[in-house]
Order: C-alpha cells, then structure tokens, then sequence
C-alpha cells in the first residue's frame, strides 16, 4: 500500500508539473486553444538570446518575383454590410465590395494577380486566403503565420501569379469558422490558356450558408438560374463554402468531372446520376451539353436549395436518393508521371484524425510537418472519429497516392484537400518545393477552430508574426 506521506509528496510534484507545463505553454489559453502568443515557425526565441542555429529565410521576405505577366488589379473592400437577400430578406454579414460571396475574380492563367484590401470595420481584422492556390508564402493570407490580420481603417496588398488555371476560392482566414460564415468568401477562376476541354460557357457557383441560417446559391437563397441554349456544353464549377459535405448530383444531363480542387482529370469518363461528394472547401467541376429540351438542374442531395438551373423548359427526372456515390478512385485514365505509392519518400508522416484533434493533440501543440526544399513527403491520413474531414494543405498540390491501402487506378488526383470519411485512410504526397510556413487543416471550419490545424514548415524559415490573444492574430 502506498504511504501516505510520500502520496501526498507525489501529489504535489504532479502538481508542480501540471503547473510549469501550463506556464510552457504560453500560460493557458484563451480561445480556441491559442495562448496568449506562439511562433507558429516552431523557432524557440530565448531570453538569452542565441535562438535557431540555422540562419532563418523570413516567410515575410517571400514575394513574387518581378516579372512581365500581364497584371490584374483588383480592390475588395472588408466591410460590416447588411445585405438584401433574393426575396427580399435582409441579413447582416461581413462582406468584400457589400455582397456576399464578394466579387467574381477571373484571370486568366499567368496573370498577375494584384488585390488591395482595405478592411473599413470588420473589428477583428480580416485577411484574404487564396484557396487551393500556389503562392509566395508572405501573400497566403494566414494571420499570425504570414501576415498581421489587417484591422479597421488598414490595408494589406496580395500579390501573386495565377501559375494553374482552374477552381479556387477566396476567403478570411482570421477566424475563419466565422468569418467565413459571416461572408467573407469569394470566387477566383483561372481560366486556362488551352487545356483539353472545350465549352460554349463557363459558370462558376458557391455554396456558402451564411450566418449558419441562409443557404445561399450565388448569394441567392431561391436557387440560382442560368442560361444555356440546347446543345451548349456548359462547365460549371462548383465551391463548397459551407463545412459540411454536400452530395451534389447533375440531372437531366450525362456529364464528366473534368476538374477535382482546380486540377483538371486526364480522360474523365461520362457519367450519369452519381452523387459527387464535396468536402468543405473542395471544388469539383462538371461538364455537360445542355440537352435538345428542357434544363439541367445541379443541386445538393440534402439540401436542395443549394441548386442551380440551366436552360429552359421542362425540368428533368430528378437523380435518384440511391444512386452511387462518385469515385475518383477508379475515374478517368491513368497518366504516368512517375509519382507512385511505392516510390521512395523522404520523410512520411501518419496523421490521425479524431473529432477535432490530429494525433490526439490540439492547434499549436501538434508537432508541425518539417520538410527540407526538395523532398517528397509522404503523409498518411487516417480518419478515426467524428463526421467528415476535408483534409486541406496550404501551398502546394499533393497526389493521392491510395485509398484504404490500394493505389488509385484512374487519372491521377492532384488536390489541396482530401475528404476523409470515418474510417478512411489515404496516403497523398507532396513535393516540398515551395519554402515556407503553410497550415494544414480541416476545412470543416469548425473542426479547425476546435484544433484540427497544424503546420507544414520549411527547415529554417521563420515569420516576424505571431499567433495569439497578444497580437490578436487568430488563424483558424
Ligand atoms: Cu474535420
């Protein structure tokens, strides 16, 4: 039996461990699971002085080159804005340009893109993270990580080249749970230069609900309509700017995804009632030529005012509740690019996912991904617990290697995100060849708010800025 005296000494130096583990980590913490101020770099700053041994490129000094890119200048204006909802309902929100989503932003593959935010009230500061896209580290838009969150009355300058054409988003990533859900969420398209597939239009379309309340199609909660004449081939690309996963089936039409997070597929088969699963965040493009009577509807299975209508005329047979799920698996033609799953790797991480957790840690205190410049990482998800979690990585575009241990068989999959049912397990891959200090998360915002973030660092990269209550700087 244990003496007392020495339970009680025992008792108390746990005590004392619990207590200077607590003051280790930033003493407490106050909102999601951030202290009061944290270097995200993983650099220690001592007192002392000293530091990293290695001499730091700052994340802040990495800038888009200078080159002779055609330039596109657009200004989006941060803004508390009560809007006017298709019906006549007014709701508040946190809007870019007074509407949400904010502005379609198309460029054209190459361009150099240029946007000036200015945040005129939005009290906590905002940001604009480029979605799915390849960027400088200094212009991703990730408070505390790659810039200070603008505040009321402060500008920030994006600045990047729009290298891959195809589907992303924009959107706040100064507490993003809300943000996001306030409205602050736009289009960005790349159309492409060439590329292999061809169509009469060219549509883009968000699913976003606002304030958790307004389910909103384009900004329009009566579903959006829009034109297309028989025998057009229409590619429509499709945001989820919601967390949850929508099941969205095209009806009235066979179609192909040409196109899975801005990356279009290699020989996408045509396909009929399917229901496509979209993660929060994820994009999926789909082609279709309008048929010689009546419209083409593309809506959400669960939720059906997430809809759109194309053309005139009689609506079609809807999909049926039972039909297959699609699967990118096994979809398209393969291609070989010489990236496979039993190809050597530098460095391979396992990250398991729990309900809002990633290997049984939370937010900061989850050991960041360290990577050199030029290695292949391999990472292994493996979803345990909770509902669905579209795994998204900042920065970079990764391939899915295997699902549930058996390599993909179809075009290959190159995303910045992969959607994870429970109990699935995908391995993706990356090259590490774009320094700096990236955010890898769940883009069921909530979940990322509760923790499910972590860091993808670059050996000897730092960042001047800091997350936390201190600098107020928030990136979930
Ligand atoms: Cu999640």
């Amino acid at each position: 039996m244990m003496n007392k005296r020495t339970g009680a000494s025992s008792v108390a130096a746990l005590l004392l461990v619990a207590l200077l583990a607590w003051v280790a980590a930033g003493c407490g913490t106050i909102r999601g699971g951030y202290p009061s101020e944290v270097d995200m770099s993983g650099h220690e700053h001592h007192a002392g002085g000293g530091g990293s041994a290695v001499a730091a490129a700052s994340c802040a000094d990495m800038t888009e080159p200078p080159s002779n890119a055609p330039v596109r200048e657009f200004d989006l204006k941060a803004a508390q804005t009560t809007v006017t909802l298709s019906g006549g309902k007014k709701a508040e929100a946190w809007t870019y340009n007074g509407s949400t989503p904010g502005p379609e932003l198309r460029v054209k593959e190459g361009d150099r893109v240029v946007v000036n935010l200015a945040n005129e009230d939005v009290k906590k500061g905002v940001t604009i993270h480029w979605h799915g896209v390849v960027l400088p580290c200094s212009q991703d838009g990730v408070p505390g990580v790659t810039q200070d969150a603008v505040r009321p009355g402060e500008s920030f300058r994006y600045e990047f080249v729009a290298a891959h054409p195809g589907t992303y988003w924009y959107h706040s990533h100064q507490q993003s749970s809300e943000q996001a859900e306030r409205g602050l969420v736009g289009r960005l398209i790349v159309e492409p230069k060439g590329g292999a597939f061809r169509y009469d239009r060219d549509y883009a379309v968000t699913f976003q609900k606002l304030n958790d309340k307004y389910v909103l199609t384009n900004g329009r909660e009566d579903g959006l309509r829009l034109d297309a004449k028989p025998g057009e081939t229409v590619r429509l690309r499709l945001i989820n700017a919601y967390n949850d996963v929508q099941w969205v089936g095209v009806a009235g039409a066979s179609f192909q995804v040409v196109s899975i997070d801005g990356q279009d597929l290699n020989g996408p088969g045509v396909i009929r009632d399917q229901w496509i699963p979209i993660g929060g965040g994820q994009r999926y493009d789909v082609l279709f030529t309008m048929p010689d009577d009546g419209q083409v509807q593309v809506y959400s299975r669960d939720q059906t005012k997430w809809s759109v209508t194309l053309g005139e005329g009689a609506a079609p047979k809807p999909v049926g509740k039972e039909a297959p799920a699609f699967d990118f698996t096994g979809y398209g033609t393969p291609k070989d690019d010489g990236i496979t799953p039993d190809m050597p790797f530098d460095r391979t991480y396992e990250l398991v996912l729990g309900p809002t957790n990633i290997n049984g840690k939370s937010g900061h205190n989850i050991p960041p991904i360290v990577v050199k410049e030029g290695e292949w990482i391999k990472v292994r998800f493996v979803h345990k617990l909770g509902s669905e979690h579209p795994m998204h990585l900042h920065g970079h575009l990764f391939k899915i290697l295997t699902k549930n241990g058996k390599p993909l068989t179809g075009s290959p999959i190159y995303a910045d995100s992969v959607l994870l049912f429970r109990g699935d397990v995908y391995e993706v891959t990356f090259q590490a060849n774009n320094p700096g200090l990236w955010m890898e998360h769940c883009h069921n915002l909530g979940h990322a708010a509760a923790g499910m973030t972590m860091m993808v660092n670059y050996e000897g990269v730092s960042t001047p800025y800091r997350v936390g209550t201190k600098s107020g700087n928030i990136p979930d």
